[in-house]
């Protein structure tokens, strides 16, 4: 397998509205990264992933950009941008970029142009297609509901949106287009950044007949088979490589919804012809449902293993896997699969940790986990931010398909805002986050859960992330090693093994919150094992916890709820 810094780095996802205020105007930005860049250093991650810091109308907090070229200016200016930049590379931090090119803002000027006449150069940067019996050209139903076309009247044609209808899809077939995104893309990594996050980019080659789709329960058709890892895509992702990629030394990963595991082995396939790796959604997907991810239904954990692990043994050596729980569009992890009791909420997120951690892939940290941040703490819609969020109650709750009081629920519960409630500094007014009004509402709970506490506490969750993050600097066998899964229909506990050469792992971690008995896997003896890491205060002393015989049986291990230990051999 080859060996690259992108496959041993950890990277930490900043979302800027939400992370740092500096100037008080309620939306974090870019000098208060620049703040915090020392309190990255701590933890010791070596790579940040900013979320869109572009111009934008905001439609989709800046996942509509206007201009890839300049920042918005709440974010900050580029001089704002350049600082931040070499305070980063100063501390040895690399910086990935957000680059969304399947989509533009409708304020972009290409947009502006387009859609100014069928005959304007930039006419065909976009997906126009004439009505179909005096109705969109298809039943597609876009990303955040309704129709994905929207009806221009000043030409009389449909434009294509898969996302809202600011956010018009860039017609990909056009090389035109394609040369303007590598241009732009050249530009940014002449300024020095380190990669690139692509959003969507599974999406960007459409099925040129724009079939009709299976029509779903709400009367819309789905898109999924005409647009995720479209006809084109792999040629596209070659290109783009060949014309900027390959020019330099970047990390990249592509958010590929959609994507089986093998795309994945094309997408990120160990030539490096693509991207480095993909964010797969498998496993975060396993609790949506017929109305999308609106329901309260819980990630069966046999599943989550099956999911993980084939993803695990099938890219090994292959292609290679981004590890992650959480991001901008999910929920937060704790009340999704730990525990939000005071009494197990740091131990299990530890144990989540834990389990994610010691797999084969990169880390993915998202600002506030390495604190066990819970979510929102929202009462009504007027509390939520989010476009999809705000959507889905129209389409869902007005028009009585969910009863209220189920649609609230399940919004509380899995709305995209639960990962954007501002970062918990401290237990000053609003967490620390602002000396304003907070843009959202600050979960109440900053009080007990903040950076400041935790820095100050080594037995925290910030802490604990800390060592997993140095266990990876220091032990090769967490990078490389092949991924073994143990116990596969054991409901409880996820158990696996890593192998490099002589040397093994042997990762336990128990999801429930109930004590837990295995016995201990073949081939492993209770002296030959070294803790290595474990989210409950070791019994005895010195750093060696041998699974004790308990019961007088040698060959059994007792888990505490959610407790998760490695063992080396
Ligand atoms: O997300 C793409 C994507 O797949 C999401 O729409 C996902 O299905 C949804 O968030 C689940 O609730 C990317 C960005 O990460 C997201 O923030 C943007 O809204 C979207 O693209 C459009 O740019
Ligand atoms: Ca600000």
């Amino acid at each position: 397998m080859r060996k690259t810094w992108w496959k041993e780095c950890v990277v930490y996802q900043i979302y800027p509205r939400s992370f740092c205020d500096s100037n008080g105007d309620g939306i974090g930005d870019l000098n208060g990264i620049t703040e915090k860049l020392d309190y990255l250093k701590e933890l010791g991650v070596d790579v940040v992933w900013l979320s869109p810091v572009y111009r934008s109308p905001m439609d989709d907090n800046g996942y509509d950009i206007s201009d890839y070229r300049s920042i918005q200016p709440e974010f900050g200016t580029m001089e704002d941008f350049d600082r931040m930049l070499a305070e980063m590379h100063r501390r040895g931090i690399r910086l990935v970029m957000d680059l969304v090119v399947n989509h533009t803002s409708d304020e972009h000027p290409w947009f502006v142009e387009s859609r100014s006449s069928k005959e304007n150069p930039y006419r065909d940067y976009y997906i126009w297609r004439e009505p179909k019996e005096n109705q969109e050209p298809n039943n597609w139903e876009s990303v955040f509901g309704g129709p994905a076309w929207e009806f221009d009247a000043g030409t009389g044609m449909y434009y294509l949106h898969l996302f809202s209808r600011k956010q018009p899809d860039l017609n990909w077939e056009n090389a035109r287009v394609r040369r303007e995104v590598y241009d732009m893309m050249d530009w940014w990594c002449q300024k020095g950044i380190d990669g690139f996050r692509m959003d969507v980019i599974s999406m960007i080659s459409k099925d040129q007949a724009f079939p009709d789709g299976a029509v779903k329960e709400n009367g819309y058709g789905d898109f999924s088979p005409f647009v995720r890892n479209g006809p084109r895509v792999h040629e596209f992702l070659r290109e783009m490589n060949r014309e900027v990629l390959a020019k330099y030394d970047l990390l990249t990963v592509g958010e590929c919804s959609g994507v089986t595991v093998e795309e994945a082995k094309k997408y990120a396939n160990e030539d490096g012809t693509e991207l480095d790796m993909v964010f797969q959604f498998e496993h975060m997907d396993l609790d949506g449902g017929e109305t999308f991810k609106w329901n309260d239904r819980k990630i069966d954990l046999v599943e989550l293993k099956e999911v993980l692990s084939r993803w695990q043994r099938e890219l090994d050596s292959k292609a290679w896997n981004s590890l992650y729980w959480c991001n901008h569009d999910q929920p937060r992890i704790l009340p999704r699969l730990g525990s939000l009791d005071p009494a197990y909420r740091e131990i299990s997120a530890k144990m989540l940790a834990t389990c994610l951690h010691m797999m084969q892939g990169t880390p993915y940290i998202y600002q506030g986990e390495e604190l066990g941040m819970t979510g929102g703490d929202f009462a009504s819609l007027a509390d939520f931010r989010d476009i999809e969020s705000i959507n889905a109650w129209h389409q869902y709750a007005d028009t009585g398909k969910i009863s209220p009081e189920d649609m609230m629920r399940y919004l509380q519960y899995k709305s995209r805002d639960n990962a954007r409630t501002p970062m918990q500094w401290d237990d000053t007014p609003n967490g620390g986050f602002t000396e304003g009004t907070p843009w959202i509402r600050v979960n109440p709970n900053y009080k007990e859960i903040n950076a400041r506490d935790q820095l100050a506490r080594k037995d925290s969750v910030f802490h604990y992330y800390q060592q997993l993050i140095r266990l990876r600097k220091t032990h090769e066998i967490v990078v490389y090693g092949e991924y073994e899964l143990l116990f596969p229909e054991d409901p409880d506990l996820f158990v696996y093994t890593r192998t490099l050469g002589e040397e093994k792992l042997l990762v336990l971690c128990n999801f429930k919150e109930k004590e837990k008995c295995i016995a201990l896997p073949e081939g492993w003896r209770p002296e030959q094992m070294t803790r290595l890491i474990g989210n409950y205060p070791e019994p005895g002393s010195g750093n060696e916890n041998p699974p004790r015989p308990e019961n007088g049986d040698a060959a059994e291990l007792h888990l505490k709820p959610y407790e998760a230990r490695v063992y080396r051999m």
